[in-house]
């Protein structure tokens, strides 16, 4: 496949969108083999025949980095009662939030599961993903959670996507332990993560540490059991208050901290030191109404990447629009749409700790998105607007 005459955001190097105007792309199988100025197209490329762009801008295809995409059920009641006034965290603690999903997905078959996880999934894809994080977390279960992962890799069957999935057992004390945090992390959560790694299950290990879940020291017990095995963890830290989970999570050099409303300039610093991602979630922080912003200039201080994503989940963010949360990202969190989109392609890949995608350079997967628009800046501007032209998934359309 030659693609010739497009305008390239490669996101390679530090300068504006690593932008190649008239630019060219050769791939062959899945890979990229060659990326520069359409004028310049080595002559073994050549004879491939050519797919004129007529200038349309080609980014890496979009990654989702953090997603709760299978789960039952769904919560608009709560969405009611919030604007009714009632707290995330009051109902979370009255037994609604996470644990009445968990209800809802342990009652699910995995047909059920799949076929409206699939729903959310196609449309993440119709705007261009190509890479998905899904998450388990909502059985707080052994079967519950197994039966999520198992749908999770299914996702990846289905569709022409790929799927790295996250071990979140470690994300609400489900209502059979409830004041006893400690003995569902040993009794469940611990055995539920080495049950679903032996299985192939688990790319990744999160947590949930805030006062309505898990605290730093519970935590660290999940991240050695993750760290025995092997597996790479992330966490869900800072979100609602302060607990110190960014700082732990940079000590066990996390892929990733998630959320990080509260974080601090010296979290900043440990997370740039660990080499941890920033993983930002505006569609939360909009739809709790939070106040409190990420540390977004702290981060660009010290250098942390930060990346964006959806956040899908049936709570606290009932979003499946990478682009909207683009939008999202600079409007509510002031990034620049430069930063949204390498939010959403080479620091989402990096929060994955995947490196075979989110740029566009030779030797990288395959992994394109076509849009109709010419200006990088027009993805994070408009708001419910599609421009994709097309969706390119390992060098097939
Ligand atoms: N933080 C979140 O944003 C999701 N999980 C978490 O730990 C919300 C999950 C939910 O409300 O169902
Ligand atoms: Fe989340």
């Amino acid at each position: 496949m030659l693609l010739t005459n497009a305008t390239l955001a490669t996101l390679t190097g530090p300068e504006r969108y690593g932008l190649i105007e008239k630019g060219a792309i050769a791939v062959a199988g899945e890979r990229i083999v060659w990326v520069g100025k359409a004028d310049a197209i080595p002559a073994e490329y050549k004879a491939q025949e050519a797919r004129d762009l007529g200038g349309r801008l080609v980014t890496p295809s979009l990654i989702d980095c953090h997603t709760h995409i299978v789960f039952g059920g769904h919560r608009a009641r709560e969405f009611e009662m919030r604007l009714e006034g009632a707290s995330y965290e009051a109902i979370a603690r009255a037994g609604g939030g996470i644990v009445s999903t968990v209800g809802a997905t342990r009652a699910a078959s995995e047909a059920t599961l799949l076929t409206n996880a699939l729903k959310r999934t196609d449309a993440l894809i119709a705007e261009g993903a190509t890479t998905i994080e899904v998450k388990s977390g909502y059985g707080l279960d052994r079967e519950t959670e197994l039966r999520m992962l198992r749908v999770a890799r299914s996702i990846g069957r289905e569709r022409k996507v790929r799927i790295k999935t996250t071990f979140l057992g470690a994300h609400a004390v489900p209502a059979e332990y409830a004041g006893r945090a400690d003995a569902y992390i040993d009794e469940i959560a611990i055995p539920t993560l080495r049950a679903a790694h032996a299985e192939g299950l688990v790319d990744a290990v999160d947590g949930f540490c805030e006062g309505i879940a898990f605290s730093p020291a519970q935590i660290a017990r999940v991240f050695d059991a993750a760290k025995a095995l092997g597996l790479p963890v992330k966490l869900h830290a800072e979100q609602l208050s302060w607990l110190g989970g960014a700082a732990l999570a940079a000590r066990y050099g996390a892929l990733s901290a998630d959320h990080v409303e509260y974080a601090n300039a010296d979290d900043a610093k440990a997370m740039a030191a660990s080499g941890t991602v920033a993983v930002l979630l505006p569609g939360a922080f909009y739809t709790l109404r939070e106040t409190q912003m990420p540390p977004v200039a702290a981060f660009r201080k010290a250098g942390v990447p930060m990346a964006l994503a959806t956040d899908c989940n049936p709570g606290s963010s009932p979003v499946t629009s990478l682009l909207l949360t683009m939008n999202m990202g600079c409007t509510l969190f002031r990034l620049t749409p430069e930063e949204a989109l390498r939010g959403v392609t080479v620091n989402a890949a990096r929060a994955l700790g995947l490196d075979d995608c989110g740029t566009i350079a030779a030797g990288k997967r395959a992994d394109l998105a076509i849009w109709d628009v010419t200006d990088p800046a027009e993805l994070s501007y408009r708001i419910g607007f599609n421009p994709i032209h097309a969706r390119i998934f390992g060098g097939n359309e």
